[in-house]
């Protein structure tokens, strides 16, 4: 039902961005070398709101031809009336995969856009239980020579950042030497972890699990497929004392991580906002595992996360993520960097606290 008051959302403009990464980027499954960034900016009252998620150019086009058409005339003021009705639009397309990243950059948009219509920074709006959240440093490629994995894991640990992911699983064989120069790098103060985007099978996964403890790696993210929920809980009951098991990164919607958290598949729950459909759907994943005493980790976008994060307290950190980081400091003025290991949303700033260098971005029209 639409709202004969309020302040009307008049327009839901998208752009997307091709940025080719600084190096050839892969992990234990996938290879790439640029990533695209899709930009909704939503219009009310004169105020201009904005969201984004990373995923293809197939879901502008989404928003384009349908979202925003959804959206447009809601109330601004009532982000959650316009994020059901895209998700009942998006029944016949499927609502996991392009069509939840999609819905993501636009109801991230609405937050953004209400936020600064009431002059207040999100983390305000959404109601802050802290000033910051950790980081943890990600890249660690597996295309990356080790001298370059040295290196910029070495230079997360310098910066004051209290853990560091490297990822592993695209040749088995050099992984545990990979981890063994990782470890050095950071020397022994910063926590290890390691991410396998599911490249292992079990009995790969346990014997890996044994080596990387050697290092005194305390995470590891998807050492089995994701899909193999029975699997994932296995490393977790037979992992060594001290190592996380974590997943959570293709969840699109709440009952994909209800499953997760029901199965006792992970220590700590993975969700990605720019994924699972927004803010809105991020808060509610939240509260999901706050019911399953289980605590929650950010994947990527630091910029849009940090403001969510802050404003509840089940969050263990924030992912910092090289190719994001280096996207949003790009093409945003306001993106934020940590101090100490901890990012702050700046509260000088409305909504996220992000504005769009469109001269910048331009260079990059996809
Ligand atoms: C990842 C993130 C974003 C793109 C590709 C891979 C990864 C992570 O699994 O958790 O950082
Ligand atoms: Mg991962």
């Amino acid at each position: 039902m639409r709202f004969s008051s309020g302040v009307p959302i008049e327009q839901v403009e998208v752009s997307a961005y091709t940025i080719p990464t600084d190096l050839p980027e892969s992990d234990g499954t996938l290879a790439w070398d640029s990533t695209t960034i899709v930009i909704v900016q939503a219009r009310a009252a004169g105020t201009t709101g904005i969201g984004y998620t990373y995923a293809a150019t197939a879901a502008a086009d989404l928003i384009h031809d349908t979202l925003a058409g959804v959206v447009g005339g809601r109330d601004a003021m009532s982000v959650p009336d316009a994020w059901e009705a895209m998700v009942r639009a998006v029944r016949n397309v499927g609502r996991p995969g392009i069509a939840s990243a999609a819905i993501a950059a636009v109801d991230v948009a609405l937050w953004d856009l209400k936020a600064r219509l009431l002059d207040l920074p999100l983390v305000t709006l959404l109601g802050a239980v802290r000033d910051g959240v950790p980081v943890y440093g990600s890249g660690g490629f597996t295309s990356y020579p080790v001298a370059r994995l040295r290196e910029q894991l070495a230079g997360w640990a310098e910066l004051g950042i209290p853990a560091v992911k490297m990822k592993v699983g695209r040749h088995p064989a050099d992984d545990r030497d990979r981890v063994q120069a990782g470890r050095e790098a950071i020397g022994t103060d910063v926590g290890l972890f390691v991410d396998a985007n599911g490249a292992y099978d079990r009995k790969q996964a346990l014997a890996h699990a044994d080596a990387f403890s050697q290092y005194g790696v305390t995470w590891f993210e998807e050492p089995v497929s994701s899909d193999d929920l029975a699997g994932l809980r296995l490393l977790r009951d037979c992992a060594p004392a001290g190592m996380d098991i974590a997943a959570g990164e293709y969840g699109y919607d709440l009952f994909s991580f209800r499953r997760m958290l029901e199965t006792g598949a992970v220590d700590v729950l993975q969700a990605d906002a720019t994924r699972c459909a927004g803010i809105t759907e991020f808060l509610r994943v939240g509260a999901l595992c706050a019911a399953h005493a289980v605590p929650l980790s950010a994947h990527t976008a630091p910029a849009l996360h940090v403001h969510p994060c802050c404003a509840f307290g089940g969050v263990r950190h924030v992912e910092y993520f090289h190719d994001h980081v280096r996207i949003e400091q790009l093409i945003f003025d306001g993106a934020p960097e940590p101090v100490n290991g901890i990012l702050r949303p700046d509260r000088t700033r409305p909504g996220l606290g992000l504005d769009l260098k469109q001269s910048d971005a331009a260079r990059y029209a996809a």
